[in-house]
This record gives C-alpha cells, structure tokens and sequence, in this order.
C-alpha cells in the first residue's frame, strides 16, 4: 500500500515534464531521470528503479553528468541522491549496477573522496555540499537517489 502511495505521489509530482520521457521522467540531454523525492538506502533505491523500469543512474560522461549537475543545482538543494556506481564487491574498484559490474571510466569525485571514512563507505551520492560532486557514504544511509532510463 505505501509503496503503491509512493510509486503515484513520485509520478504525480514529475508528470509534468516527461517531455519524451516515461511519465515520471525527465529529460536531460540523452537520457531520461527519475529524481526521487523519497529517501532510501542504496538496496531499496536499486530496487525502486528496477521497479520503474529503470536502473540507478550510471554517469558516464561530462556531458552527462554536466545535465545532472546542473538540474540538481537547481531544484536539488539541501540534498544528496545514490547514482548507481559501488565498490561493494571489490573493494577500491567502483562499478555501475548498470550495465551490471561495468568498471567506473568518467568519475567526478568531490577532491579529497571517495575517503572511505571509518572503513564503511562503499556507495556513492552526487552530494549538495560538494555541489553535487561525488561522495562516496555508507550504503546503508537513506538519501535520495536518481533512476535513469533511455528515452522511449
Ligand atoms: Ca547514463
Ligand atoms: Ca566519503
């Protein structure tokens, strides 16, 4: 039932835009993005994007991440939000959920990270305070998260 509210509440609020995007999706540059309102751990913001035919956000390029960043400096104040890179399997070496296990190439790492603080850091948020550069902080921290999905 909450997932159900959830899943109509994020649509509703982003309809507007979908431009040529699904409905719940925005479109920047090449790709379509679902920026979520909602907070999760980095588990269930996998989970919810694969729901929404979608995966977390894979930022492959400046181009692309310029897109993100620049949308994010505008309406994503006082936030942070999971992309889709991890080193959970390996530890030192990010990979994108999607395409599953692709090794990290284009990174945008705020200077000084990813730290890996107290050992526990092994996801990664486009961070406010970093103006939206890249963090990497515990999985298991509930922040908001960007689904990405090819335009249709
Ligand atoms: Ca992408
Ligand atoms: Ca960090």
């Amino acid at each position: 039932m909450f997932a159900t509210l959830l899943f109509v509440l994020m649509f509703a609020l982003t309809a507007g835009e979908a431009g040529r995007c699904q409905l719940g999706f925005i479109n920047l540059g090449q790709g379509c993005y679902l920026f979520s309102n909602n907070l999760a751990t980095f588990a269930e913001a996998n989970s919810y994007c694969l729901f929404f035919g979608s995966h977390l956000a894979d930022i492959t390029s400046k181009k692309e991440d310029d897109f993100i960043r620049s949308y994010l400096l505008m309406h994503g104040q006082g936030s942070q939000f999971y992309i889709g890179a991890t080193d959970l399997r390996s530890k030192g070496i990010w990979t994108w959920e999607h395409p599953l296990r692709k090794v990290v190439s284009y990174t945008n790492w705020y200077p000084g990270e990813p730290n890996n603080h107290k050992g526990k850091e092994h996801c990664v948020t486009s961070y406010h305070g970093y103006s939206f550069k890249w963090n990497d902080i515990p999985c298991n921290s509930e922040v908001r998260f960007i689904c990405e999905q090819s335009r249709i």
